[in-house]
């Protein structure tokens, strides 16, 4: 089995112009392994630490290079002679080095992006699809997730259009991967035609989705309604509709504040609307509906929601163990967002796609809206069978690289079955 024999890392660039940290990992067998960490843009407060060097002379403080210093000097010499095969060791002794609960000695970003570039260098190294790789490391199916995909971006990815920050479309699931993302690319031609008509802007935000200014998230959603039929699908029996609310964003003094309504509303009277809103417009998938610590606001969703759409748990959850068990305990979600660099190791990540999928929640594997075009998180989604990935809208090279890599992994797998 091949070893580690030198491991590099640099600073480059996301989708956002915010650096990001880079990785090569070497084997003794001349293998070569690269992966690099996204970045989120309204990420949660219960996060592993992404190390940023707040140097403001140099990229407005957002530079990584002490990121890197950790890999080189501290994970590097550890690491270095170790089978590549060994990730459960190898991210242990990350962890250890680490040594803290929210990764910010050596950063999320150095972790993540070492313990990915490893996993890849071994899959290279042993002649594996990453997929079939990571696949050896759990106890589920593999199975092509249903894309999520995020033509209309507001909030924080579209500043001043709308309070909610993604609309989704949610593909039935009696569609084939490839069916759903041309599905999926049929609705964005026709919503671009459609804001095009009615003079609206089609200029897009951080997630390739549209980000015209039309003043409520209603709106929003009726216009992906009338995207819809104008193809040849039928709302509600082809495609269904979902949200990012990332509501934490428009929430302060105890009230959600969104334009749909004139006064703050309280986390059951949003519920309430959620209520409506998913009849009226067939959500099926709601994520990040209420803040992130309004416990009992989620545990009211779910009680007047899960019967009908999932509800699911990003910024509550936050990829970390210890957030999801207090999910599982109070019955505050059905459903949860799976981003590596919320927890930072490859081996964490699997392990609480493990504990939530024995909990009965939906697995949900997620891009970030900084983001390179590394497309593990498309294999990853693959090897631990998720119920759906989210990797924004089926355009812009980033986004595209992961829908591409499932397009390929789609046949690998029918070649398997074979
Ligand atoms: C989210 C993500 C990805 P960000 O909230 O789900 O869509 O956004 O990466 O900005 O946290
Ligand atoms: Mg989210």
């Amino acid at each position: 089995m091949a070893k580690i024999k030198q491991i590099t890392s640099r600073q480059i660039l996301n989708t956002k112009a915010t650096p990001t940290v880079e990785t090569t990992v070497i084997l003794n067998d001349g293998t070569v392994g690269v992966s690099s960490c996204p970045t989120g843009t309204s990420t949660g407060s219960y996060e592993a630490v992404e190390l940023r060097d707040k140097d403001a002379l140099h990229y407005r403080g957002m530079g990584v290079l002490k990121a890197i210093q950790n890999i080189e000097t501290i994970i590097s010499p550890k690491l270095v002679g170790m089978e590549v095969t060994h990730q459960r060791e190898i991210d242990k002794i990350m962890i250890e080095l680490d040594g803290t609960q929210n990764k910010s000695h050596l950063g999320a970003n150095a972790m993540l992006s070492v313990s990915m570039a490893v996993s890849r260098a071994a899959a290279f190294s042993t002649k594996t699809p990453l997929f079939l790789y990571l696949h050896q490391f759990t106890n589920d199916s593999l199975r092509m997730p249903i894309p999520l995909m995020n033509i209309i971006n507001g909030g924080k990815h579209a500043p001043d259009t709308f309070d909610f920050q993604e609309f989704l479309l949610v593909p039935a699931s009696s569609q084939s991967f490839s069916q759903a993302l041309e599905s999926g690319v049929n609705i964005l031609n026709a919503l671009r035609d459609l804001l095009h008509t009615n003079g609206l802007s089609t200029l897009v935000g951080d997630e390739g989705g549209f980000a015209p200014h039309v003043s409520t998230n209603f709106d929003a959603f009726s216009l992906l309604a009338q995207s819809i039929e104008s193809t040849n699908q039928r709302l509600g029996f082809d495609m269904f509709l979902g949200v990012d609310a990332a509501a934490t964003n428009f929430y302060s003094n105890g009230q959600y504040h969104i334009k749909d309504k004139s006064q703050g509303l309280s986390a059951k009277s949003l519920n309430d609307y959620y209520v409506e809103l998913t009849k009226q417009f067939h959500l099926l998938y709601l994520e990040d509906i209420l803040s992130e610590d309004d416990w009992d606001g989620w545990t009211d969703a779910v009680g007047k929601l899960s019967k009908d759409a999932l509800v699911v748990g990003d910024d509550l959850i936050c990829t970390n163990p210890y957030r999801l068990q207090m999910a599982i305990d109070k019955k505050s979600a059905t459903g949860i967002i799976i981003k590596p660099n919320q927890i930072g190791t490859v081996l964490e990540t699997l392990a609480v796609v493990e504990m939530a999928r024995a909990a009965g929640f939906k697995i949900i594997v997620s891009h970030r809206s900084g983001e390179t075009n590394d497309d593990f998180v498309a294999d990853f989604s693959v090897a631990v069978g998720a119920d759906y990935c989210k990797f924004g809208a089926p355009v812009r090279g980033e986004r595209v690289a992961k829908y591409n890599r499932l397009l390929q992994i789609q046949d690998e797998l029918s070649l398997l079955k074979q």
